[in-house]
């Protein structure tokens, strides 16, 4: 059971953007993000987050992989341990050993995922939104049954049940459609309410064309929402939420969102 914990947070690990980051992966043909742009944005991100209470280690960035800007693929955090994944996208396989380096420093404890994961499990953060009581693991391109089953014997040592559900094929990962807004309550693209993975939690829906707007990230009293969406920030704020908008464009090219550019995490 995790409560308010799934989204209170003292912590976050960063990575600066790498100048490959202009050759990272992406679902269609459009435009290689801007690195100088991106760099601006990154570190405005970085700073809501520390406005929001956070103490923000941003890591070197790492030029061998496009997408390691993306720290939340490789990794889960619960409280201030943090459980190294496996992400499925070939280029991102050697993400996690390069946060492994840096885990004694920044976490309380490590549990490596990837021995459990050597015979072709693989499973994405992007794909796992821990709620108020339970983790909901989309399975995707990314993140198989192989890499659920593992995660899930893992979280039943923090008492965390393990939900799997199909990601719907044309969303990259779960998260990219959904976000919590506090322990019973998430905000999700129609498209994912109507496969009724969110039974039994307060839903609010995006409106048509505001898909984008789902990958919100509550981070203590507020809500980090992409700029752009008004029509979902002033449905936020009718129901009471906090926001604050982040232009996070560059980030958008490469099928980025707002969850996966942190871990965050809380630290005794
Ligand atoms: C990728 O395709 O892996 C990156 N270009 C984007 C990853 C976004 N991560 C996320 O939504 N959790």
């Amino acid at each position: 059971m995790l409560g308010a914990q799934a989204y209170q947070f003292n912590h976050a690990l960063t990575r600066s953007p790498a100048k490959s980051v202009i050759d990272g992966l992406r679902a269609g043909d459009g435009p290689n993000p801007v690195f100088s742009h991106f760099q601006s944005q990154h570190q405005a991100y970085q700073k809501a987050l520390e406005d929001a209470g956070l103490t923000v280690n941003c890591l070197a960035a790492d030029e061998d992989f496009p997408d390691s800007v993306f720290v939340e693929d490789p990794a889960l955090c619960i409280g201030g341990s943090v459980i190294l994944l496996s992400p499925g996208a070939p280029s991102r396989y050697g993400e996690a050993g390069r946060l492994a380096a840096h885990g004694q420093r920044y976490f309380d404890t490590l549990i490596d995922l990837r021995p459990r994961l050597a015979a072709g499990g693989r499973i994405d953060g992007g794909d796992i939104l821990l709620t108020g009581r339970e983790a909901l693991i989309g399975l995707s391109a990314r993140t198989n049954q192989a890499g659920f089953d593992a995660l899930a014997a893992v979280l039943q040592d923090f008492s965390i049940i393990a939900r799997p559900l199909e990601t719907p094929a044309d969303i990259l990962h779960f998260k990219s459609d959904c976000g919590l807004l506090d322990a019973e309550t998430i905000f999700c693209t129609e498209r994912l309410a109507k496969s009724d993975c969110f039974k039994g939690y307060r839903v609010i829906t995006a409106p048509a064309g505001d898909e984008p707007a789902a990958n919100l990230i509550r981070v203590n009293d507020w809500v980090l929402l992409a700029h752009g969406h008004p029509r979902s920030a002033e449905i936020l704020d009718y129901h009471g939420y906090q926001v604050k908008l982040l232009d996070i464009s560059e980030a958008a090219k490469i099928d980025g969102g707002l969850s996966c550019m942190s871990l965050r995490y809380h630290r005794q």
